[in-house]
């Protein structure tokens, strides 16, 4: 593929009902958007090219994960535009200059010399990925050699004003479908919640919680608590460099550990392993720098006998439609955080994703399989600027 050029592009989109966790509360989705421009050779393949200097046009899409606060993560939605339009985005158009041919699984070597800002490569390479597929007619379920046509729907519940009001969302949550409770807990929200969550919807709801990381090592006696819930796991209770307090705790413990925020790599998915931090992983692509990364903690994990499950980030329909094809990969054994679209949205960007019986659709599209609908997205843009290949 030749790079023509990409846009990149701001939404700004309101949130159903605020969404609070450990680290704050949204009531707004700011979120970058890319779009790649690239041409393949008609047919294909490079063997056709070289007789024929015909070529088609193929377009693709990416989401950036990062907030518009550098609250979850470093990384936010202003400074990555910023890392994209000044070093990562003149990086792959460079290949196209020099007369080179990109592909998605050269971007992440290709930007490789650019330090961290995983969240913003994740979104570039997705792009280039999708525009890649686009041009080969394959899903990017397909790609991955994804085994599912659905996957199971689990949500996300914030932290709510009272246990009352606690108790009335997720009575809504799970009338809806959604086969897994995930609940947001920080010190002071966190085993009265979980109590009457069990006591009221009984010994065979799936339940787990989430801390974003709001505890220290010395909050484990609160925390083992917990142990009496029969929770699925606690996600990241520790900071995001504590992987190593993360491990004594777990022989603190007997709810399984489960990391978010630590794993931004395979490397760490790797360590935290060795380590003992964790039993349990949760994927992000954006986290870990993009979807082949994504695939490769997958493939570490299953290897090592390590459950995983694919995190959300409050994704639009963009996003949403790549983490299902990613979801649909046989080690993704727990339910995800890959709620239906209007858990978040009154309107989409895309077609939204809904639940049939628990479970959202894999999309069998070429690419991500779902294309933004462009009087909505223009809607909730707030700036786009354009960068050509020269
Ligand atoms: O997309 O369903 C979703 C959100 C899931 O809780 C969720 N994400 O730490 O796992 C997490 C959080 C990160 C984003 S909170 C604003
Ligand atoms: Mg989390």
């Amino acid at each position: 593929m030749k790079i023509t050029g990409v846009e990149l592009r701001t939404i700004r989109m309101p949130l159903k009902s605020p969404f609070e966790t450990s680290f704050g509360v949204e009531e707004e989705r700011v979120a970058v958007l890319i779009r790649v421009v690239a041409t393949v050779p008609e047919g294909g393949t490079a063997e056709v090219s070289r007789h024929d200097h015909h070529s088609a046009e193929t377009q693709g899409w990416g989401a950036c994960v990062a907030m518009e606060l550098p609250l979850y993560s470093s990384e936010y939605a202003d400074g990555a535009a910023e890392v994209l339009r000044r070093f990562l985005v003149p990086k792959l158009l460079a290949e196209t200059t020099a007369g080179r041919d990109v592909t998605a699984e050269l971007v992440d070597p290709l930007l490789e010399p650019i330090i961290g800002h995983r969240m913003a490569k994740a979104a570039l390479e997705m792009a280039v990925l999708d525009a890649q597929l686009q041009g080969s007619g394959q899903s990017l379920a397909g790609y991955f050699g994804a085994t599912r046509t659905t996957v199971p729907s689990g949500v996300s519940v914030g932290i709510q004003p009272s246990v009352h009001a606690l108790l009335d969302v997720v009575g809504d949550y799970l009338a809806e479908g959604h086969v897994r409770i995930k609940l947001k807990i920080k010190p002071g929200w966190d085993i009265a919640p979980v109590e009457a969550v069990r006591d009221r919807f009984g010994d065979q709801l799936l339940l787990q919680v989430d801390a974003n990381a709001a505890y220290t090592l010395a909050d484990a006696r609160v925390l083992r608590k917990l142990d009496a819930f029969d929770l699925l796991l606690i996600e990241q209770p520790l900071p995001e460099d504590d992987i190593r307090q993360h491990a004594e705790l777990a022989r603190l413990i007997t709810t399984p550990i489960c990391l978010d925020e630590s794993v931004v790599s395979v490397r760490a998915a790797a360590d935290a392993i060795a380590l003992r931090a964790c039993q349990v992983i949760n994927i992000k692509a954006g986290r870990v720098g993009g979807y082949l990364n994504a695939r490769r903690i997958h493939d570490l994990c299953q290897a090592n006998g390590i459950p995983v499950w694919c995190g959300g980030m409050v994704e639009t329909g963009l996003g949403r439609a790549a983490n299902a094809a990613l979801a649909a990969l046989p080690g993704f054994t727990l339910p995800g955080d890959i709620s239906a679209s209007d858990r978040f949205y009154d309107q989409d960007i895309t077609e939204p994703f809904v639940l049939d019986d628990g479970q959202i659709e894999v999309p069998t599209g070429p690419g991500i399989g779902v294309r933004p609908i462009q009087d909505v997205l223009d809607r909730f843009t707030i700036s786009t600027e354009w960068i050509q290949a020269t």
